[in-house]
């Protein structure tokens, strides 16, 4: 992208770019596939939750807007995590395509794999193990990407891109092994070598937000990433969840999270009104560059968020 020349002008050359419109189709039938599968395996869709008093924490800086809104303050959403784990109190599989909102910082802006508003297929399942999720996954990542391949031909040529249907299982590497083999950049050492899709396991308890739920063994947690092969990294995050208050507690007081932050969801969880579900978010523009095998997740959106900039 040009960080030059008038907005108005790069917004209408974004908008005609036939790689960007190829992209934007196959993103598409992407979502299109993703939707009719967890339908078909029995999850009720909800619509986005845009504004709320609380959102995921994240484990990582951003900045962070408010907005009062009468006597109570607003934050957009950084993820859906709290709310779909509630939601498993009326449906015992959800999902929801979700807008989310980070003011990533702007050093961000030429990692080619962020946005600041992005969307995530995020699901959660009622009494769920991380391995229901990772089976569950695996199969939505080949359904999704053999029906594609049939029905987006035409875009996959023009874009020179021909993605592999997974073979399954997808391999399992353990955060820690990973780190003691190849040191911190170990996910972009791993995700250049591997050419399928893998997953990324039992990451360390400070790697992560208070709501991953903590082993038995009170160091690693009962989570995982999806990382694509080639170089595309990471394109999913979930796990199991905490739900007991007093274990809420101390994973709180471990990150610094302030309780005061999450006022009703920490009153739902004393209530002890909280369920055991697990579930994840798949990062849609990440799987569509994937997929579309692009140098940038701005190719995948008409409108599309770079962080620190200008744009749309
Ligand atoms: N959606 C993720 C999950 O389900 C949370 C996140 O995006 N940080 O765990």
């Amino acid at each position: 992208m040009e960080s030059t020349g008038r907005l108005s002008t790069r917004i209408l050359e974004h908008l005609r770019d036939p790689l960007v419109k190829s992209a934007v189709r196959v993103k598409s039938a992407l979502l299109g596939e993703a939707n009719n599968f967890l339908r078909g395996k029995g999850f009720v869709e909800l619509l986005p939750t845009v504004v709320s008093p609380i959102t995921d924490p994240l484990n990582h800086e951003v900045h962070n807007p408010k907005f009062r809104y009468y006597d109570q303050e607003y934050r957009l959403t950084q993820s859906m995590i709290f709310h779909k784990q509630l939601a498993c109190k009326s449906f015992d599989r959800i999902f929801i395509v979700s807008p989310n909102v980070r003011l990533e910082t702007s050093e961000k802006a030429l990692s080619g794999k962020h946005l600041f508003e992005f969307s995530q297929i995020d699901l959660e399942i009622k009494n769920a193990s991380r391995d229901d999720v990772m089976l569950l996954v695996e199969d939505l990542l080949a359904s999704v990407i053999t029906t594609i391949k049939e029905s987006c031909k035409r875009e996959l040529e023009y874009l020179s891109s021909d993605p592999l249907v997974p073979s399954r299982p997808f391999a399992k590497v353990k955060f820690m092994d990973a780190y003691e083999q190849y040191g911190k950049d170990f996910e972009t050492v791993l995700s250049s070598s591997f050419t399928e899709p893998f997953w990324l396991i039992d990451f360390p308890i400070w790697e992560r937000e208070f709501y991953d739920l903590l082993s038995d063994d009170g160091k690693t947690l009962k989570d995982m990433d999806l990382i694509l092969p080639k170089g595309f990294g990471e394109t999913l995050s979930g796990g199991e969840r905490e739900w007991e208050h007093p274990r809420i507690i101390n994973r709180m007081e471990f990150k610094g999270t302030d309780p005061e932050e999450l006022a009703w969801y920490m009153e739902i969880a004393e209530m002890r009104e909280l369920i055991p579900t697990a579930g994840c978010g798949i990062g849609v523009e990440r799987l569509a560059r994937y997929v579309c095998s692009l140098d940038n997740v701005l190719k995948t959106r008409l409108f599309p968020k770079v962080p620190g900039q200008s744009w749309i």
